[in-house]
C-alpha cells in the first residue's frame, strides 16, 4: 500500500522529499540516540482527523464544544502515563520536550530565580539553563559539569548548591552515557529546600523497560519528551510524583496551568491519541525486552568500537547512548569529519561536544550515537558488531585530515573534505554493504 497516495496526487514537491526521507530511514542505519521509529499504530494517529480539532483547557474543562472523544482520548493518556510511571499526577499536553521544561520553570519559579542544570558542552540540554535559551535570560542559571571522566561533579553540585540557593535543579541530559544518581540529586535538592526535575527524554523508555533507574521515589517533577526511547510520536509529558505533591500541595494545578494558559493554547490531539497508544505499547513485556535489548545492544556495539582502535568517553556505557572521543584520531574539533563519513557511508550519527572538549560546540571534538532506532529494527548484539566495524572503518577511512587552527581556513578545507569524501572508495565500499545490510531489517511500517 502506498502510505501517501493523497499527497502523491496532490503535491509531487513534498510526496518526493516523503519518499527520499523514507528511502533514507530504510537504507541507513540510524544511530543518532534521541531518535526512533514509532509503531504504525502511533503513525496512524499522528496522520488522523483529531488534527481538525481546537481543545483548549483540560477534559471537562473546556474553552471551545465538540470535547467527547477528545476528553476520552486526554484521560486515557493521563491515566496510561500515571500508572507506567508509578505518578500521581499527568500533563500530556506539551507539544515537545523544550516547551515541558519551559512549563517546568513557570509552575516552580518566578523570573529571575536561581537554577541549576547540566552546562550544555558537558552533556546537558538548552533548556536545563544554557546560556542562549529562554530559560538563562529568564532566570538565574548556575550551571554545573562534568569531572574528567564524564560523571556529574556531585561535589561541585553540593557546593554551587550551598552558596546560590536555587529554586530549582536539573537531573538528566542529552548525551551523557552514565545511569542517573537521582538519590545523590535528591540529598543536594531536599538540603536546600529546591524542586528537584529530572527530564528523562532520553531514558523514559529505559526507565519502564526496567533497564534504567526510576527517578520518581527521588524528583519532585519528572519531563520527557515522547519520541525517543519511550518510542512515541513527538511530544512531551510533565509528571508530578508523590514526593512533589507532599512538598507544595498545588503542585499539579500549577504545572496544568503553565502548561496552559501559561505557554500553549490548543493541545494536538493527534499527538494525545499518540501518546496514548505509546504508552499502551510500552506497558507490554515486549517492551520491557525492548529496553533491555537497546542497553545490551549499546554494550556491543561500545565494545566492537574499542576492539576496533576507537575511544569512548567513560570506557564503555551504562545505557542507549555513546560518546566517542575523537581527539586521539583527529585532535581537537575532528567530529565533523567522522559525522560527515559514516552520512556518506549512510550511518547518521551527530557530532558532539566531549567532556572538557579541547575544541568548541559548532566544531566538537567527538560523536553521540545510540542504538534506540537499531534495536526497534530488530538488530541484536551480533549485528552491532558489524555496525561498530562500519563505524570504525569509516572513521579510520578519513582520519588523515585535522580542522585547521585558523578559523578563516576551516570551511574551505572542510568543502575540499566533503568533496573528497565524495570519491573516497573504502566509504562507497562501506556504504554499499550498510545498503545491503539496511534493506534486510524492515521499519514498522512495513511490518
Ligand atoms: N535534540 C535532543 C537530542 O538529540 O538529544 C534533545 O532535545
Amino acid at each position: 500500500m502506498n502510505l501517501y497516495e493523497h499527497i502523491k496526487k496532490e503535491d509531487k514537491e513534498v510526496f518526493d522529499s516523503i519518499e527520499g526521507e523514507q528511502k533514507r530511514q530504510k537504507e541507513g542505519l540510524e544511530l543518532i540516540p534521541s531518535e526512533n521509529y514509532t509503531s504504525a499504530a502511533v503513525m496512524e494517529a499522528m496522520g488522523s482527523i483529531l488534527t481538525n480539532k481546537y481543545s483548549e483547557g483540560y477534559a471537562k474543562k473546556r474553552y471551545y464544544g465538540g470535547q467527547e472523544f477528545i476528553d476520552q482520548i486526554e484521560l486515557l493518556a493521563i491515566e496510561r502515563a500515571k500508572k507506567l510511571f508509578g505518578v500521581p499526577h499527568a500533563n500530556v499536553q506539551p507539544y515537545s520536550g523544550s516547551p515541558a521544561n519551559l512549563a517546568v520553570y513557570l509552575a516552580t519559579c518566578n523570573p529571575g530565580d536561581t537554577v541549576m542544570g547540566l552546562n550544555l558542552p558537558d552533556g546537558g540540554h538548552l533548556t536545563h539553563g544554557w546560556k542562549v535559551s529562554a530559560t538563562a535570560m529568564f532566570y538565574k542559571s548556575v550551571p554545573y559539569h562534568v569531572s574528567e571522566d564524564g560523571r556529574v561533579d556531585i561535589d561541585e553540585i553540593w557546593q554551587l548548591a550551598k552558596e546560590h540557593k536555587p529554586k530549582l535543579i536539573w537531573t538528566g541530559a542529552t548525551a551523557y552515557p552514565f545511569v542517573y544518581e537521582y538519590e545523590k540529586f535528591a540529598e543536594i535538592a531536599d538540603a536546600v529546600g529546591a524542586f528537584l526535575a529530572a527530564d528523562i527524554a532520553h531514558v523514559a523508555g529505559l526507565v519502564v523497560a526496567g533497564a534504567h533507574p526510576s527517578p520518581v521515589a527521588h524528583a519532585h517533577i519528572v519531563s520527557t519528551t515522547t519520541h525517543k526511547t519511550l518510542r512515541g510520536p513527538r511530544g512531551g509529558m510533565i509528571m508530578a510524583t508523590a514526593k512533589g505533591l507532599a512538598k507544595d500541595a498545588e503542585l499539579g494545578q500549577k504545572i496544568d496551568k503553565a502548561v496552559f494558559p501559561g505557554l500553549q493554547g490548543g493541545p494536538h490531539d493527534h499527538q494525545t491519541a499518540a501518546i496514548a497508544i505509546a504508552l499502551k505499547e510500552a506497558a507490554t513485556p515486549e517492551f520491557a525486552a525492548y529496553g533491555k535489548q537497546i542497553v545490551a545492544n549499546a554494550k556491543a556495539l561500545a565494545e566492537t568500537l574499542k576492539k576496533n582502535g576507537l575511544k569512548l568517553v567513560a570506557n564503555g556505557t551504562e545505557n542507549h547512548l555513546l560518546l566517542v572521543d575523537l581527539v586521539p584520531v583527529f585532535g581537537p574539533g575532528g567530529g565533523i569529519f567522522a559525522s560527515e563519513a559514516l552520512e556518506a557511508a549512510h550511518m547518521t550519527v551527530n557530532k558532539n561536544t566531549i567532556p572538557k572538549d579541547p575544541s568548541s560546540p559548532f566544531y566538537p571534538s567527538g560523536i553521540r550515537l545510540g542504538t534506540p532506532a537499531l534495536t526497534t529494527r530488530g538488530m541484536k548484539e551480533s549485528d552491532m558488531k558489524k555496525v561498530g566495524e562500519w563505524i570504525a572503518r569509516g572513521v579510520h577511512a578519513v582520519a588523515s585530515y585535522k580542522l585547521p587552527e585558523a578559523k578563516e581556513a576551516r570551511g574551505p578545507y572542510i568543502e575540499k573534505f566533503k568533496a573528497d569524501l565524495a570519491a573516497n572508495a573504502e566509504i562507497k565500499t562501506i556504504r554499499e554493504e550498510v545498503r545491503a545490510f539496511s534493506k534486510t531489517f524492515p521499519l514498522p511500517e512495513e511490518e
